[in-house]
Order: structure tokens, then sequence, then C-alpha cells
């Protein structure tokens, strides 16, 4: 049993790493996809308690979703979310909104969410919650008596303590994932920044001395890192079905004397994208045979736009991209090719291919799926090169193949791109190789696994929670 913030149907696909993930991993093992329909109930009618939860199968997967009001939506979804947990997770704090309102809104929806839940729970089920909207689940779900084996997984970076302490409820959020038998994080560095955290402000004990196991609040919790990865054979299918394959053939084509870059991102203020711009005319100033050559085509998928920071940066990233095609386009060359749109994903992986080289550059992430599809989407005989953020959690497996940069240091990032636009073709395909091996082997389904088998030998002994 899944439970995410938004169901999606795995057979369509949506821009949004935690749906494109989900749905390969449901899709494999089948179970039930728990969550928000995307629905906002009408003001004068039934309210979200008394709606039922609306069941509908696909494929082997039964999506079970329910309504929120407009009044539950924006304290819980615009509100703590997406205006509070997103930019401090993301070490924005000049970015948030701590209204006190958000969070008792953030608390109802994950009552609704734990008392909607209970029923269609049973005695077996192994319960997988994800990501920042529904970290007091487990707790909810506990306090209605729910002694099911709970695992949760943070699919956005977690910041150092001093940063999480900035958040108001941090020490109630922290005690609330005490419920789960089991958190899993992106990276390492994520798992060390919660167990420093848990270590110092919730005095928890550390049972075996290894960080992988804590006694506080009356409960025991399991932590460890689980890198999630992309379904590869799925990918491959698609990079060779008749839409890639297309796509790639027009865009070799069109760039057949021309260097193309490939960015791919949702619109947010983490992705780096004005940054990564910037960048970009760093590198047609300091490094000028890239002008009339070296075409990027960013793709900002539509996202959150009821959040006014994305409102935002969505008018810088225009305003950026017509003055750098004002100033340096020619009747024959643009150097930005900037779409606001979401692309069809069985063309992604032919745009991927045609590139010679991918700006991967977040300001942080908890991963980053995009690193991954691009590297797999490659030809072996004659790959792309990553270029790749040390703020993405993709980090750490990927640092041997990728040319890492410093997003926010433009002109070092300008010659990164130069470096890797020219790189000769046996360090392309050695960087590659070295990539692909990673990228197999912790694959979304090694992902899954891992953290199910893990979730399965968690204690069974809990003897809280104490607190409830
Ligand atoms: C969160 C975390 C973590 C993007 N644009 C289009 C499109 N996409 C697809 C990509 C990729 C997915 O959306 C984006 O995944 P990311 O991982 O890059 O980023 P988030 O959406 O922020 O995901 C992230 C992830 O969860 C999984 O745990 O890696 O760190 O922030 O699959 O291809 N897909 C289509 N058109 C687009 O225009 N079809």
């Amino acid at each position: 049993m899944c439970i995410s913030n938004r169901v999606a149907d795995p057979r369509k696909t949506e821009a949004g790493g935690l749906a494109v993930a989900l749905s390969g991993a449901l899709q494999a093992n089948g179970g039930m996809w728990f969550g928000w329909s995307g629905k906002i109930l009408p003001e004068d009618g039934a309210t979200p308690a008394d709606t039922p939860v609306h069941q509908q199968q696909a494929g082997n997967v039964t999506l079970a979703t329910l309504d929120l009001s407009r009044w539950d939506h924006d304290a819980y979804y615009l509100g703590y979310s997406n205006a509070v947990l997103w930019p401090v997770f993301h070490y924005r704090l000049d970015l948030a909104d701590f209204d006190t309102g958000y969070i008792d809104g953030y608390r109802r929806v994950n009552q609704l969410f734990a008392a909607k839940l209970m029923p269609l729970l049973k005695e077996d089920d192994i319960v997988w919650v994800h990501d920042y909207h529904l970290i007091p689940l487990a707790s909810e779900l506990r306090a209605l008596g729910c002694r099911n084996k709970i695992g949760f997984f943070l699919h956005i970076p977690l910041p150092p303590a001093q940063i999480f302490t900035a958040i108001p409820a941090h020490d109630w959020l922290a005690q609330a994932l005490f419920a789960y038998d089991l958190v899993g994080f992106q990276s390492e560095a994520d798992l060390e920044h919660f167990n420093r955290y848990v270590a110092t402000e919730a005095r928890a004990e550390d049972r075996d001395g290894d960080g992988r196991r804590w006694r506080a609040f009356g409960r025991t919790l399991r932590t460890a890192a689980f890198p999630i990865g992309i379904d590869v054979a799925e990918f491959d299918a698609l990079t060779h079905a008749h839409d890639a394959t297309e796509m790639y053939r027009r865009m070799r084509e069109e760039y057949s004397r021309r260097q193309l870059l490939v960015g791919v991102d949702r619109l947010d203020y983490s992705k780096g994208l004005p940054q990564r711009l910037r960048a970009f005319r760093e590198l047609l100033r300091r490094h000028p045979d890239n002008i009339r050559r070296a075409t990027l085509i960013q793709i900002a998928a539509p996202s959150r736009e009821d959040v006014d920071a994305y409102g935002d940066i969505l008018r810088e990233l225009e305003s950026l991209a017509g003055s750098m095609n004002g100033d340096f386009g020619e009747l024959d060359w643009i150097p930005v090719r900037y779409m606001h749109r979401t692309m069809a994903r069985k063309r992604l992986p032919g745009l991927y291919r045609a590139a010679r080289v991918a700006l991967v550059t977040p300001l942080r992430d908890g991963m980053n799926l995009v690193a991954k599809e691009f590297v797999a989407a490659q030809d072996p005989e004659d790959p792309g090169v990553l270029v790749l953020s040390r703020f993405a959690g993709a980090m750490e497996q990927m640092r041997e193949g990728a040319v890492l940069v410093n997003p926010y240091d433009s002109q070092a990032t300008a010659d990164a791109i130069q470096f890797a636009l020219q790189l000769p073709l046996a360090e392309r395909r050695r960087r590659h190789q070295t990539l692909m091996a990673t990228i197999r082997r912790c694959d979304v389904h090694w992902w899954c696994q891992a953290f199910l088998d893990e979730l399965a030998s968690a204690d069974a002994e809990q003897t809280g929670p104490d607190w409830l």
C-alpha cells in the first residue's frame, strides 16, 4: 500500500519525479495507491470527511482517492507543504512563509487521510508513505490503533539541523517520524543530517552505535539511505520506440552542425534555472566559439503555479531568455529555446539522446531523475555528457562520470560546460559506462525492494508510542 499526496494513473505519465518513480514501482508489484484526487470539493457541498474514497483499477494497481476542500488544500498543500516545508527542506529559509494558520490545515488533512485509510487496511498490509506532505500520517494512524508496519520515504533533501529547526513545529515533525518503523532518505548526506538532529535535538539513543536504529518517544526507528532510480528497461524501450526515435531524428537533422545542450525540469526555484541561463550566457562570453554553434533547449514544465514564489521564477526566466536571445541571437541562430510546457514523456528520450550535454544544475535536489534518464537515453557509441550540480542527491552516485559544478558560480559552470562540450569520444564513452553501471544496479526496482526488505525486517516489538 503506497500513500502519497497526489495519486497518478501509472498508465499515464506526468512531470514529477515521485509520480514517475511510484508508477514504475507499483506497476511491477501491484497494490493500492492512496492519496488526493487532485479535485477540490464545491464550497456548498459535502465535506471531505463525508465524501467516500473513490476506488478505481488501473492495471494491477488500485487507485484510491479522496477530494479536499479549498480551505484544506490551501493550508495543507499550498501552505504548510509547499510554502514552508518545501523551501526549508531545500535550504531556502528566505522563501518560507511561516504563517501560523498553515499547520492546522496540515494536521487536519493528515488526520483525514488516516481516517479514510484505516478502514481500507488489512492486518498484514505494509504501508509505505511518501514525502513531506504526509510526515505525521503514521502518528495519526497509530492514534487510530494501526499496528501495521509503516515506512516513510523522503523524496526531497533533509537539511542540516540548524536549518531544520527554523520550522516552528520541527520538534513535532521529528516526533511524528518516530511513529514509523523505517524512515528512508535519498542520500547519505540527508541521513547524516537526520541522525545528527535526532541525537542532539530529540536526545534519541543510538541503539547499536551505528546511526541506523534510534530509540526515542517509546519507539525504535530505523533510518537508512535508499537512492531512488529509474526503470532502466522501460526507459530503454521508450528510447527506441517510434516517438522518441522520430524526435531524435528531427533534432539531429536540425542541429547537425551545431551543439545541442538540454535542460528538462519542473519550473521550480530549487532547479536553479536562472543560474543555469546565466552560466550559459557566460559560456557565450568566455568561450565565443560557441556563438552560432551552441543552443540550449530548456523545457520548464509548469508546476505549482498557485504558490507565489513560482510566479516570480517564471518572470525571471522569461526575461533572462528574452534578453539573451536579444543580445546574442542572429537571424539564423538563437542561443536559448525556452519552453514553458510539459513535453510528452514518450518524446523526452529522443531529445536527451540528441543532446551533446545535459545541464542538470539544481541548487538543491533530493535526487534528480532527469540526470539518470539523460544518461540512460544516450547512444553508448556516441554518448552525451552530464553536467551535474554538486547539490543534487544524484551527485553521491554520479560523481565519477559526471562533470560536477557549483551552480551558483556562473563562470566556473561556464568553463565546466565548455570542458564537457570538448570531451573526446573515448572519455565520453568511459564516463557513460561508469554512470550506466550505477544506474542499472540501483534502478527503481532495486530502490523499492531494498526499502520494503528493510521495512519488513524492522523491529517487530514496538512497545510505544507512549506519547499518543
Ligand atoms: C522529486 C524530488 C527526486 C520533467 N519535465 C517533464 C517531465 N519531467 C519528468 C522527468 C522526471 C521527473 O519529471 C522529474 O523528476 P526529478 O527527480 O528530476 O524532480 P522532481 O519532480 O522535483 O522530483 C527529486 C524525485 O522526487 C524522485 O524521488 O529525484 O529530487 O524533487 O522523470 O522526466 N516529464 C514530461 N514532460 C516534461 O516536460 N513528460
